[in-house]
């Protein structure tokens, strides 16, 4: 499709609408680090990524996010922290695809996607949860494993349908 067709930028604001409504799916996935919740919404962005490039991908999580911070969140920190975790699992993954064009790279960079947004997250928490919560440092570090463990279960879910209906959504564009 070309680059600045009216269909791309339709498409864009499709993906945008589809991924704000899937965001309101969301639920905590371990009690203990309830503000972290699980939804689908990045496969939109992904998609967007895999189609038309990534800056096309961080427009529709970016869009998305504003539209759910206006619609429901209202909590700035919450929705920067769903917006970088976005970023750090697309921009690999896509950057990674793109060398070589094909499965096994696809794969590679879900696999590489995963761990870097495991591990940046881990670091962005450490930083962000002690003012967020007003707990100290040392508190925050039992929570780590947790937000590991919630970054790689939500990324590798969102990395798995992605693999699976990627192909059929890219034919639509052909
Ligand atoms: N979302 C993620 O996908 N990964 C994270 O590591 C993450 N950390 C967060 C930390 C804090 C303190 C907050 C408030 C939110 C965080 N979020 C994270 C976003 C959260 O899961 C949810 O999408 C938003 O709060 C919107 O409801």
């Amino acid at each position: 499709m070309k680059k600045n067709s009216a269909a791309r930028i339709a498409t864009i604001g499709i993906m945008s609408a589809l991924a704000t409504g899937l965001m309101f799916l969301e639920f905590p996935i371990f009690p203990s680090v309830n503000f972290l919740k699980f939804d689908p919404s990045d496969i939109l962005p992904l998609l967007a990524g895999f189609i038309f490039g990534p800056i096309d991908g961080i427009l529709v999580l970016l869009i998305k996010d504003i539209l759910f911070y206006l619609l429901k969140s209202g909590d700035i920190v919450g929705i920067m922290m769903n917006f970088a975790a976005g970023v750090s699992f697309l921009l690999p993954v896509i950057y990674i695809y793109r060398i070589r064009e094909n499965r096994v790279f696809e794969i590679i960079g879900y696999v590489v996607g995963v761990l870097v947004v495991s591990g940046v997250m881990t670091v962005l928490n450490m930083v962000v949860v002690p003012f967020y919560w007003k707990i100290p440092l040392k508190e925050t570090l039992k929570y780590l494993p947790y937000i590991a463990g919630f970054n790689a279960i939500k990324f590798s879910i969102v990395a798995v349908v992605t693999g699976l209906i990627r192909k059929r959504i890219e034919r639509i564009f052909e």
